[in-house]
């Protein structure tokens, strides 16, 4: 018989060690992931938001500054110009400047979502908005496409010197259902403050949702049947274009021109946060 210790049995000093040494281990990889978040945010920052696959991104960090020209969008503009500037701590923005009821939009052609369905996001700030006409109505994303002639607007708002106010408000043109804003007392607009915008389009129930700074406001939702066009139904087309600046319909407006600010746009299959 020999005296070596079998296979089955450990020493306890030897458990003790390994134990200790998982704890360790452990500790240190819980602390990496932990303080990994705020480190990955500032790189994300100091990159620009174009960092994931995505249907349509533009940060504008990689465009030289001054009017816009790149293969990657087109340039819509009336009594408009697009502009790339630098902001805040070297990152690029672009500026839109309108007047009147001028409009400028960077034009995404040839879009394609899997299913029709997706996600927009943008970061934006306006000067300042129309408090004239009455009624003034403005437009800051659009979607056309083929299947349906609705021009959806997801993103656009109207002065509405009823309340008084200025709100936003989903809406569409062109279509069956007529030319409606759904502006809605809960959603007041900003001036002068930089706000992340997000959109879905969902062609399920031809949905149109609305997230200001991360936060959805239900109200601001079109669908099939719940819209503020006529009593027929709300169909999306299978979108080819968005479209993303500002368009303003009525001339003759105070202020006389309008100037904004838009960052960070992502068009994509997932929502993607601010
Ligand atoms: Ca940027």
């Amino acid at each position: 018989m020999g005296t070596l210790p079998s296979a089955a049995t450990t020493s306890p000093l030897l458990e003790e060690n390994m134990r200790s040494l998982l704890a360790t281990l452990t500790a240190l990889l819980v602390g990496v992931t932990v303080g990994s978040v705020p480190s990955d945010a500032a790189d994300a920052a100091h990159r620009g938001s174009c960092t994931r696959h995505m249907l349509f991104c533009e940060d504008f960090e990689r465009l030289p500054r001054g009017g816009a020209s790149t293969l990657d969008w087109g340039i819509d503009t009336r009594n408009g110009t697009l502009t790339v500037e630098r902001a805040r701590r070297g990152n690029q923005v672009l500026h839109i400047h309108t007047v009147d009821n001028g409009r400028a939009f960077l034009r995404v052609d040839d879009f394609a979502a899997p299913g029709n369905r997706f996600y927009g996001r943008m970061r934006l700030r306006v000067d300042a908005f129309p408090t004239g006409p009455d009624w003034a109505h403005f437009t800051l994303v659009e979607a056309t496409g083929t299947g349906s002639s609705e021009i959806v607007r997801p993103i656009g708002g109207q002065y509405a010197p009823t309340v008084p106010g200025i709100f936003w408000g989903v809406g569409a043109d062109g279509g069956p259902t007529g030319d409606w804003t759904n502006w809605r007392e809960s959603a007041p607009v900003v001036e002068d403050t930089w706000q992340c915008f997000e959109w879905q389009l969902d062609p399920a129930d031809n949905r149109v949702a609305v997230w200001i700074d991360g936060v959805a406001n239900p109200e601001l939702t079109a669908s099939t049947t719940e819209h503020g066009g006529n009593d027929v139904p709300f169909v999306l087309p299978t979108v080819n274009t968005v479209k993303i600046g500002w368009q303003l319909y009525q001339g003759g407006t105070t202020p006389g021109e309008f100037d904004l600010w838009i960052d960070d746009i992502a068009l994509s299959t997932r929502r993607l946060g601010c």
